[in-house]
Formats: structure tokens, sequence, C-alpha cells
């Protein structure tokens, strides 16, 4: 953070596309982090505001719309629902969740476009876009499909080729076509509105150049963007889809998704505080933290910083922006296209109940400097031996022991121990590690410092063995098991930012309210006497056949990947009539059937062809037995040229038709047909 003495924060996480479900990667790269930052804060009774919502223009709505055969309205109504769904259920506790589609967030982008425009930021500039004469509209980059220059791909799109990862310009592509009508697009004249970012770049350097402390990701993100010298930009867009730009001459052009979705912020936080709203994004005591995924940097760091200055109402940038890499999945990227995720709806279903286990995970392996992985073994893993192992086992044996011999209720605490008071000693220096660790968007650690507080209970318990000095001395015994609860108390605190459920059933089996930070390391949490409820445990060993169940899972769709992406083989060269009636297929039943010894694909199959009987060796054995097939009739080549395999002598060849996936199937008359007759 930088010296200046803030005041308020202003967090605020990306405001995702209302185009699809969610997944861990979305939790784990913005919404968990700045849901733990976020409640680190309130426990330290700080004033924060938590924004966010739902991005609700721009292409990938139309796009979706478009596959899903409904409104753009539809899509962003649909998934705005369940989206804010999912992140309720996962205890993402947004002060406003709301979306880009409402009538006051037009009004603010446009105050905030009109101020710009007046005071003569805008340059701007006429070019030609590719246009759809059949459909009548001019084409975002995304509309346009051809070949990409780069790798020869037939499919690429006009700001990216899919195939080699290339970033390309539509006019780049060589024959460009149009996703709307499939016509050859022309290029037309049209007039936008660019905000001069390279004019604006010593500005820009200068606010970089303030915040040293910036992650190392982020920063080099920026430096690079920097270094290869800013462009110009357009604000504005020939669509249909988004907020109506408010001058005269642009009929029928709307705003670049990215100059309305981050006055998305300011709008929601207008829509939570009402008349109190302007200090939040205008007092210099405010600091603005920006939560998003990698792929938002230049947007977070430069652009919107670039609108704000120009604007010259609000904060010029954030303060900081934590932003994170990505999370893959089992050895591959996250995509939604090719269903390679878990999805938070899903998770929810096969897991009921398990937020925290996840949020654990997430954070545990959050992609905070470079790219994670996320592993089904691996979230057993933590689940079993340090959720349940480490945390559950301290929690469990100090409340079982005090129930046991001391009701349920905190024993009384004696004279203090050497081992105590060191005990004491460690515990008191937690806090404050964690709360650095939190403070410099290092989760990961203090998520792990925060287990080292349990593990610090479970060694207590270990040297201290109170379950063996119950009997001679039961005073000693409620004196350490006082120090336990005391311990588990202060879990209760410091697990709020990172397992809110879990705090919570902590706070309910204490009878205990607490959440100031400040408070977690103190020795007198839970007064002598004061009755607790042991609510049960506080996570259950998760068995290998429920993640073997989620492998499955991936594996299927990874399969169903594979046969999508199959296409069938090239057509042959043509032949001739009479080349074709040289072959002779007759309908013949098969009468016997053995395997081969010594060979795992080939049968020995005997045929009544009508003409004779037969012996054909087929390469089937992976596909059928055969007691199964004895008795059907199938296509016979009568007239191969008889060959050896397996020293058997074939005679004819059976027709077979191959599915997407490998499958075999006999090629054969709908109705019985008399054995001899001809296919032709
Ligand atoms: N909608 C991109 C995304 O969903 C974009 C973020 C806007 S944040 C103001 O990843
Ligand atoms: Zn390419």
């Amino acid at each position: 953070m930088s010296e200046k003495k803030f005041n308020r924060t202003t967090v605020t996480a990306a405001l995702i596309y209302a185009n699809g479900p969610i997944h861990i990667g979305h939790l784990a790269g913005c919404y968990v982090p700045a849901d733990v930052y976020v409640r680190y804060l309130r426990a330290k009774g700080k004033e924060v505001a938590f924004i966010s919502g739902t991005d609700e223009h721009g292409v990938p709505i139309t796009i979706r719309a478009q596959k899903e055969g409904i409104t753009p309205q539809e899509v962003v109504d649909k998934y705005y629902t369940q989206i804010s769904k999912s992140f309720a259920d996962f205890g993402i506790n947004f002060d406003i969740y709301s979306r880009t589609s409402k009538p006051v967030h037009h009004e603010m982008s446009q105050d905030i476009f009109l101020q710009l425009y007046n005071q003569g930021k805008f340059v701007e500039e006429v070019t030609e876009q590719y246009y759809d004469e059949k459909a009548g509209q001019f084409l975002a980059d995304r509309y346009i499909v051809g070949t990409c220059p780069v790798c020869g791909n037939e499919n690429a799109y006009g700001d990216q080729c899919e195939r080699c990862g290339s970033t390309l310009s539509p006019r780049e592509l060589i024959n460009p076509r149009s996703m709307l009508s499939g016509e050859t697009p022309i290029l037309k004249a049209t007039k936008n509105w660019n905000l001069p970012l390279d004019a604006m770049q010593p500005e820009l350097e200068a606010y970089v150049a303030s915040h040293p402390e910036w992650k190392t990701n982020v920063a080099g993100q920026v430096r690079s963007w920097l270094n290869e010298g800013l462009k110009p930009r357009a604000m504005t867009r020939d669509l249909d889809w988004g907020i109506k730009v408010p001058l005269p001459d642009a009929e029928g052009k709307v705003m670049y998704v990215w100059f309305d979705a981050p006055i998305g912020y300011i709008t929601f936080t207008k829509e939570l505080k009402r008349d109190d709203w302007e200090k939040w994004w205008k007092a210099d005591d405010t600091r603005l933290v920006h939560f998003i995924g990698k792929d938002n940097i230049v947007f977070h760091c430069l652009i919107f910083p670039a609108m704000l200055m120009a604007d010259g109402r609000f904060i010029p940038g954030a303060d900081n922006v934590p932003a994170n890499e990505f999370m893959n999945l089992e050895g591959d990227k996250i995509s939604t296209s090719r269903n390679w995720a878990v999805w938070l709806h899903e998770y929810l279903e096969d897991m009921p109940g398990k937020q925290d286990v996840l949020r654990y995970v997430l954070i545990a392996n959050a992609p905070e400097t470079k790219d994670s992985e996320f592993t089904w073994k691996d979230y057993q893993t933590r689940n079993n031996s340090e959720l349940v192992g480490i945390l559950g086992n301290f929690v469990n044996r100090a409340l079982v022991l005090t129930e046991k011999n001391f009701g349920p209720a905190v024993p009384a605490r004696g004279e203090l121990t050497e081992v105590d008071q060191k005990m004491l000693d460690d515990l008191a220096q937690y806090p404050a590690r964690i709360a650095d660790s939190l403070e410099n968007f290092r989760l990961r650690e203090g998520l792990s410092l925060f287990m080292e507080v349990a593990r610090l209970g479970n060694q207590y318990l270990a040297a201290t063995e109170p379950w063996k000095v119950l009997k001679e001395n039961p005073d000693r015994a409620a004196t350490i098991l006082n120090l336990g609860l005391q311990l588990t108390a202060t879990l209760a605190i410091l697990a709020e930012p990172f397992l809110p459920f879990t705090a919570e059933k902590l706070r309910n089996t204490l009878h205990f309210a607490e959440a100031d930070w400040s408070k977690a390391g103190h020795l007198n949490l839970l007064p002598e006497g004061h009755v607790i409820e042991n609510t049960g445990l506080l996570f259950e060993k998760i068995e290998d056949s429920v993640i073997e169940a989620q492998v499955q899972k991936l594996l299927n769709t990874k399969k169903m990947n594979e046969l999508a992406s199959k296409t069938p083989a090239p057509a042959k060269e043509s032949v001739t009539y009479d080349d074709f009636a040289k072959l002779d297929i007759r309908v013949a039943t098969i009468t016997a059937a053995e395997a081969v010894p010594k060979s795992k694909k080939l049968l020995k199959l005997t045929l009544d062809t009508g003409l004779d009987t037969r012996t054909v060796v087929s390469g089937i054995a992976e596909h059928f037995s055969p007691e199964a097939i004895v008795g059907q009739q199938v296509s016979l080549l009568v007239n191969l040229a008889p060959r050896k395999m397996m020293g058997i002598e074939s005679q004819g060849m059976i027709l077979m038709a191959e599915d997407r996936d490998g499958k075999l199937q006999f090629i054969r008359p709908g109705e019985p047909v008399w054995n001899g007759g001809t296919i032709s």
C-alpha cells in the first residue's frame, strides 16, 4: 500500500460476462481472493464497500444468444440469475451484485462519455470496417472468420486464431467471411471515438511508477504494454447491443464494452450507497482495489485509469490491482467451450455443504504468481489430511474432552506452566502475521499461517496430554482444555476470511460472536463456565469413490471432446460403374465363430453364402464375442481373392460400418434375406 492515509476501501471484483455459468477458475483467480480480503478488512473494523455484478454488453453476449437461439436479453437474464446464486452459495459476500444492463448504468456511462466528449478528450477517426451488406451491419471482430495468415486455419476469428494463438486483426484474415450471412464482407467507412492512450502515456507511466508495490505479474504485463507504446483505442462500436453513444452523429453506435463495464463499479456503488456514494470514488482518502484475472490487467491498470484521469472527477486509478494468473484443471486449461471445468452449480450438487473445502483448496493453490493446477487428488488430500487431520482434529479433541469431562462448559484455568506460556506466546504472533500476508495479497501464505495455528493446538495437546492428566490432576486438565478452547475461539476469528462457513459453525459451537481481528490470540475470549455446544465434526473424510466419480466425469468430457473433433475421412477418388460391378457382394449367415488362437483381433467365421459354406477370418474379435454373432446375417464380399491369415485361408471379407468412436457394426439387410441374395 502507498504511504497515504486511507479511511475507506472500495473493493471491486471483475464484472464477469453474463454468458455462461461460473467455474472454479473464476473463484480461484478473482472472487475468493476478493472475498477473503474484504472479510479480513471487515474483521479489522475497516470501512469497505465490496462491489461486483455482471457485464451484460459486448459481443460475448450476442454470440451466446446466437448459439442458444435466444435474445441477448434472455441470455443475460438467465446467466445473471445463475451466476449471482453461485456466488451467494459460496459465501462471496458482495455488498451489491448488480448488472450493467440497468438504466442507472446506462445513464452513468453516458454521463462519463459526455464528460470526456465535452472536454475534448476523444479523437474522432474515420476508418474502413468490414460491413455485411446482406445483414445490413458492421461486423465485430468476432463475427468475421477467415483463413489465418500464420497457420492457415480456415476458421480463424477476426481477433484471434484459436489454432495457433496468434492475435489478429480482421483485415489480416485471408478470404474473410461474415458469420452472420456467410457472405464476403465489404469495407465501409465509419466514424468512431478514440481515447488517445498514446498521448496519455506519460501520465499513465507516472501513475504506474507510483505503485512499485504492485505484484510482479501485474507490473510485468503493464510494463510490456507501456514499452510497446500505447495506441489510441476506439471507445465506440458499430453494434446494436450495448449502451447508445449519446451524440447526434452516432446513430447505430454503442460504447465499447470495455468503456462501460468498469464504469459499472461506479454505478453499482451509487446504487448501493445512494446519496453517500461519491466519497467512495472521489475522496482522497478512499483506496480503490480491483480484483481481476490476468486477462483483464491492461483494462484495469491502463485503460480504466486513463478514462478516470480524462474525466477528472474521480480517483485517477486504483491503488492496487492484485490480479491472479489462471488455474488449470487436471493438466489442461479450463475451457468453457470444451466443458473442461468444475462448474460451481454442479460442484454443490455433488458435494453439498462443502463450500469451505473448495475455498480452502482454491486458496491453498491460488495462482498468485503463476498459473496453478487443480486436481481432484489434491482436493482429497487437502481435505483429508489438512482440514480433517489438522484443523478438524484439533477442534474435535478440544471439544469432546471438554464435553465429556467438564459438562459442555469452559473449565476453570489454574496457574500457567511454561508449556502453556510458550503456546500462548506463539499464538499471539499469528494474527499480525496473517494480517501482513493478507494486506500484501499473499493469501496462500495467510492460509498456511492460519493452519499453523491449528497445528499449534495439536502440538499443545500432544505435549500436555490432557486425556492422561485427567485422572490424577483434573485441575491441570481443566487448565489445558481452557487454553485449548481459547485457541479454538481464536481460530473462529481467524477462519472468517478464508472459511466463513466453518467460522460460523465454530461461533455457534462456542456460543461466541466475537469477530474483531484484534481480539484474536487473546487469553480470555471465553470466560470460565461459558456454555458451549458441540455441533459435530467440522469436516468429513472424502472417500476415494467420490473422487473417482469426479475424475470419471472429466474423463468422459475428454472423450466427448475427442469424438466431437473427429471428422469423417475425405472422399476417395471416383470409380466407374464397371469397376464397382466387379465386386460380388452377397448376404450370408454366420453359422459358426471361434477365436483364432494367439490373435487378439481375429475371429474365424464359418458362413453359409447360399453358394457354399466357407471360412472367413475377420478382425472383429475386440468388438464381438463369437457366441453373440452366430446366426446373424452379414454382407460378404465373396469374390475377394483368398488370402492366409494366421495360417487360415480367408475366403472373402465382411462389410462393416465404423462409428465415430471406432465401434463396428455389421452392414446387413433390414429384414432377413435369403443367403446368396446379391447386394448392389
Ligand atoms: N467482462 C471480462 C470477463 O468476464 C470482462 C470483465 C469486465 S471487468 C470491468 O472476464
Ligand atoms: Zn493460426
